[in-house]
């Protein structure tokens, strides 16, 4: 059954543009699908009204896109990631498709304000920080790039938590993000696939009487797709973020009525429901527990499969799969790809396994996002083996043959053949999702140039010295959309009058703005500017918090996730220094400052919530001594994420970049405060290094051990008492923290952070301690200085262009995926414009 090729004749109040198209539009959304007259209309009815009011202007750009890349057999990127971190959606969104102002004016015409409809939107918190958030932005890109795209994931019930700050500690709430419904997706449960789980494998003979494995699984769950459009700005392409929901087979309710064990079916319904129930709340850090390998192969199998259906439906031959698709992986997260293609290709599609693995290489590329030790992922051999029966088995596989061309390649070399195994067979057995992932892709990337020249001489230097064509750098970046256009619409108004709007997607443009340095009217707009962000900023810490801050202080801010290798303590022990500075001499003449801390810490990451408690209980003690007489105030701002991150960003004088050198892959919040003309104090650490190279060495404040330095310290045997025992200062600042004059007298409270620096300091803050309160005062005095402050700010800003995620995804589309532009056009065969 086919419906006959007629236009469908586009309304203008579903597409029209116009303010008064805009306005009846809104009211008609209102009245017919939140199905409210305005008497009764609630803020949130209001906002769904005016976000299916955007959803109906995207329409036909999504429909095109995939009109478009079917017609064509469009080759098509997918980016396969645990998290995505969209943040808000209207706001985006509307500068995606020009239509922000006018939509403004419509709405505020309509006597309803706007700005507070935007900021009623909450986010999908559906990743952690970096890693998510940086799968985001790739999205953002990879449509304004007009490159056709796949986002593919897990639709989390709950996602990040909401943090609390309940007495100076954290407390995590769960983030129930559908409550009010979301207009942003369609569930398409026609695309609904079947996963496998458990049980055994076996071999059969086939009609030809040849032998094949089979896999006969215990039970199996649905995977229901949910899609989210992605718009390019200012282009017709809207690509297909697609998360996967688990449901229960239809069959357990058979089940139930046949055995009459109601009860059992229901909670058989419940186990597999929990599969997509939360997004486990670790950055940086691996739990090791079955439910995330359910997660993991749930959402991997899902969007394989998703790609198998969309090969038919196109009629392209399975052996072309590599040709129709180049698959990202987010890190080892989706790893189990390697495996599960090659399961779906000559278990299910009946290819051979050379060709199959030639297929499944050339399809495959994996990024990696650490060197931490504590993030490798590795799975206990019993519990993969309970799970994934046959993928255990295709990983021996896989393994045989690999460990055979070692073999011929290193002779003679058993230690090197042990580490590079894709099993770890030195204790307990585990599966190495790192080793599998390098095995089966046909690229590797760190994502800052420091950080992949350390992959290549630690984590992965067998896998470097065995195949170096594999391995480059792809450094990573940001939209300016979201984090300029939208989130500082005054810099974005003072740059596009004086450089045109060019540089929104092509952002070296900016470069543009050095000409205006010596420009006095030009220097006071952007400096002035500043100020009235940081106002803002205040209003809302003087109404949150009741706590005051002069925007004539330096705004110095660290948000981030809360970890002992980013080291936000290292940040208080300098402002425990200033505070010491102040008691010994109450004159003292310093300059004023305001910290900002915000980010959440693993809810069962001890440490990270201690470190949040001492923040909390340094702010408590130095904003109320009348001896500081307010120059110095601490704030721990509470539930830091991507809609607050937009208010932080540009209010910014001072951003902290503090991790131990080696530690930090690339970072990605240090672009987005460099973009709005935030200086950076920071060390030689992930992409600050490529940061200060582009800003240039004078307009960045750098301090602390290097890479090298801390590695060769470590060598030595590094001992923080000898610091400690050398630096006066220091020893103040540690004896203070340790006298309980923090917590209210208590010496036990803090003891695990001060012992930990004590005896084994692992993160270096006692070795950079010196050099980083010495850079610290260095701000201080420039800060003095606000015409050449002022200067610094906006050549910072003016050389972040390679910081655009549209600069990385250039790279990655010309060096691994092998990808083009797709035009769609405005119009196309099923509809028409009345
Ligand atoms: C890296 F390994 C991980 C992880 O599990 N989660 C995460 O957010 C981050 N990251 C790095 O810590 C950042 O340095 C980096 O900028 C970001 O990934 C994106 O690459």
């Amino acid at each position: 059954m086919q419906l006959r090729n007629e236009l469908v004749r586009v309304e203008a109040d579903r597409t029209g543009t116009t303010i008064d198209n805009l306005k009846r539009a809104f009211l008609e959304n209102l009245y017919y699908v939140q199905g409210k007259p305005p008497a009764l209309a609630t803020l949130n009815d209001y906002y769904m009204a005016l976000a299916h009011t955007v959803r109906d202007r995207i329409m036909q750009r999504w429909n095109n896109s995939a009109i478009t890349y079917t017609e064509n057999q469009s080759r098509t990127v997918c980016y396969l990631s645990a998290e995505f971190l969209m943040g808000p959606h209207l706001g985006n969104n509307l500068i995606n498709l020009g239509l922000y102002e006018p939509m403004k004016q419509a709405i505020d015409e309509l006597g309803i304000n706007f700005d507070e409809l935007i900021e009623e939107e909450g986010e999908p918190g559906l990743g952690n920080g970096g890693l998510g958030r940086l799968a985001a932005c790739y999205l953002d890109s990879l449509a304004a790039l007009e490159i056709p795209t796949m986002g593919y994931g897990i639709r989390y019930e709950f996602g990040i938590f909401k943090q609390d700050i309940r007495d100076g500690w954290q407390v995590e709430i769960t983030d129930k993000w559908l409550r009010n419904g979301n207009p942003w997706e369609l569930a398409r449960p026609e695309w609904t696939v079947s996963i496998p789980f458990g049980g055994h494998t076996e071999s059969y003979r086939n009609s030809q009487g040849v032998y094949r494995a089979r896999w006969v699984p215990a039970w199996e769950v649905k995977g229901v797709p949910y899609d989210t459009p992605t718009l390019g700005y200012k282009v017709n392409t809207a690509n297909t973020l697609r998360l996967w929901k688990a449901e229960a087979p239809e069959s357990f309710d058979f089940q139930a009525f046949n055995t009459g064990d109601y009860y059992g079916a229901v909670n058989a319904k419940v186990v597999s429901e929990n599969i997509t129930k939360v997004l486990y709340p670790n950055d940086d850090e691996i739990q090791g527990k079955v439910l995330r390998l359910q997660q993991q192969f749930f959402f991997v199998s899902c969007s394989l499969q998703d790609m198998i259906r969309i090969m038919k439906g196109q009629k392209i031959p399975m052996e072309r799969f590599h040709e129709k698709f180049a698959v990202q992986l987010n890190d080892t997260h989706p790893a189990i790809a390697v495996a599960e293609l090659m399961r779906l290709l000559v278990d299910q599609e009946f290819l051979g396994w050379d060709e199959a693995w030639a297929i499944t290489q050339n399809t495959l590329a994996y990024t990696n996002h650490t060197l931490l030790p504590e993030a490798l992922e590795r799975w206990q051999i019993d519990l993969f083996r309970d799970l994934l029966p046959r993928h255990l088995e295709i990983i021996y596989e896989i393994n045989q043959r690999f460990m055979d061309d070692v073999r011929v390649k290193f002779i003679d070399d058993d230690a090197r053949l042990a580490r590079m195994s894709l099993i770890d067979e030195s204790g307990e057995r585990y599966v190495r999702m790192a080793n599998l992932a390098c095995v089966g892709s046909h690229a590797i990337n760190g994502v800052a140039a420091l950080h992949s020249e350390l992959l290549k001489q630690t984590v992965l230097k067998d896998f470097y010295e065995y195949s170096p064509e594999k391995f480059s750098n792809k450094t990573n970046g940001v939209t300016p959309r979201r984090f300029m256009v939208l989130s500082n619409p005054r810099l974005t108004q003072l740059i596009t009058d004086r450089i045109g709007s060019g540089w929104i997607t092509d952002l070296e443009q900016l470069r543009q703005l050095e000409q205006f340095i010596d420009d006095p009217a030009f220097c006071q707009q952007w400096r002035s500017i500043k100020q009235a962000i940081k106002q803002d900023l205040a209003d809302s810490i003087q109404k949150d918090y009741g706590v005051d801050v002069s925007i004539d202080s330096i705004f110095d801010i660290q948000v981030k996730r809360i970890h002992e290798y980013k080291r936000q303590h290292l940040n208080l022990l300098h402002i425990i220094t200033l505070y010491n500075r102040i008691k010994a001499n109450p004159n003292i003449d310093i300059t004023p400052r305001t910290f900002l801390f915000g980010g959440k810490a693993a809810p069962g990451y001890f440490m990270a919530k201690l470190m949040i408690k001492l923040v909390s209980a340094v702010s408590e003690v130095i904003n109320r001594d009348p001896d500081v007489r307010g120059r110095i105030k601490v704030v721990f701002l509470k539930n830091y994420n991507v809609k607050f991150a937009q208010h932080v960003y540009p209010a910014a004088d001072l951003s902290e970049q503090i991790s131990t050198a080696g530690k930090e892959a690339s970072g990605t919040g240090n672009m987005k405060f460099a973009m709005n003309g935030a200086l950076t104090i920071g060390t030689l650490d992930g992409a600050n290094v490529e940061i200060m190279e582009q800003a240039g060495e004078e307009n960045f404040f750098l301090f602390g051990l290097t890479a090298e330095e801390v590695r060769e310290r470590k060598a030595r045997g590094y001992d923080p008492k000898a610091y400690y025992n050398a630096n006066p200062n220091l020893q103040l600042v540690i004896d203070r923290i340790a006298s309980g004059f923090f917590s209210h007298g208590d010496k036990t409270l803090f003891q695990p952070i001060v012992d930990n620096l004590m005896q084994s300091d692992p993160y270096l803050l006692f070795a950079d301690y010196q050099s980083y309160v010495e850079c610290q005062d260095r701000v201080a005095e420039a800060y003095r200085d606000q015409d050449k402050w002022t200067r610094m700010s906006i050549l910072n800003a003016a050389r972040m262009g390679m910081f655009s995620s549209d600069r990385s995804i250039q790279e990655y589309c010309d060096d691994i995926w092998n990808v083009k532009p797709v035009t769609v056009k405005e119009t196309e065969g099923f509809c028409s414009a009345t």
